[in-house]
């Protein structure tokens, strides 16, 4: 069986591979399949892009395809930038232009203010149609500047308190066993599971 991984993101992509590390499927990404992927990200929530992003590569290759829409959701400003995660510093912007802006809008909030938490969604789509949602969540903490060299995205400014080390300063391997992602795609992994062995 080959499913085909429904992102463009090579951060996503390489801590996929390795949460699903040993599924007996063929993980099907963009450059192993070398095609464009375009799809509009505008969904109001994780579930639709994650949604869009599955149909969109379904339809396209005829198999079944596995998104990942995440974001992370600020208490104090409300759950921003929650879907627009990847552009809330604006269009073509990098990761450290999303962290400053961050940032400067919780300057001055205190500590006890500054929880958020990662979603992620992963969301599976057949081309029979059949459609399976898996959820992770991690809680945290938006601390005032960057802290750690690894992974990506929000991770130096994300403080998991049970460690209190930001996800860069945990490292992948942790990371990859407690993150939001681990939790969804490990949700996948048992759900593959029972859907290979009734086949
Ligand atoms: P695809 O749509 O191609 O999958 P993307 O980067 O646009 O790639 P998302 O729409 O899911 O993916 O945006 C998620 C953004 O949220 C991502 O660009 C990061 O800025 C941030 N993000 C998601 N997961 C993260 C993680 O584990 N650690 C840090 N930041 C993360």
């Amino acid at each position: 069986m080959e499913i085909v991984l429904a992102t463009q993101n090579r951060d996503k992509i390489k801590e996929i591979r390795e949460i699903l590390k040993g599924i007996p499927v063929k993980l099907i990404t963009f450059d192993e399949h070398s095609r464009e992927l375009c799809v509009e990200e505008d969904g109001k929530t994780l579930e639709e892009n994650a949604i869009k992003k599955a149909e969109v590569w379904m339809k396209e290759t005829e198999k079944p395809a596995l998104a990942d829409d995440s974001g992370l959701e600020v208490d104090y400003l409300n759950g921003a930038p929650g879907v627009y995660s990847s552009r809330f510093a604006g269009e073509n912007v990098n990761y450290a232009d999303n962290n400053v802006k961050l940032l400067k809008m919780m300057e001055g909030v205190p500590e006890e203010k500054r929880t958020a938490r990662f979603r992620c969604i992963a969301a599976l789509i057949f081309p029979d149609g059949g459609k399976e949602l898996f959820e992770g969540t991690i809680e945290g903490i938006i601390i005032n500047a960057p802290r750690g060299e690894s992974g990506f995205g929000y991770d130096p400014i994300f403080l998991i308190p049970e460690y209190n080390k930001t996800f860069a300063e945990l490292g992948d391997e942790i990371k990859n066993k407690i993150s939001h992602r681990a939790m969804a795609f490990s949700k996948f992994r048992k759900y593959l599971e029972i859907y290979l062995n009734k086949g």
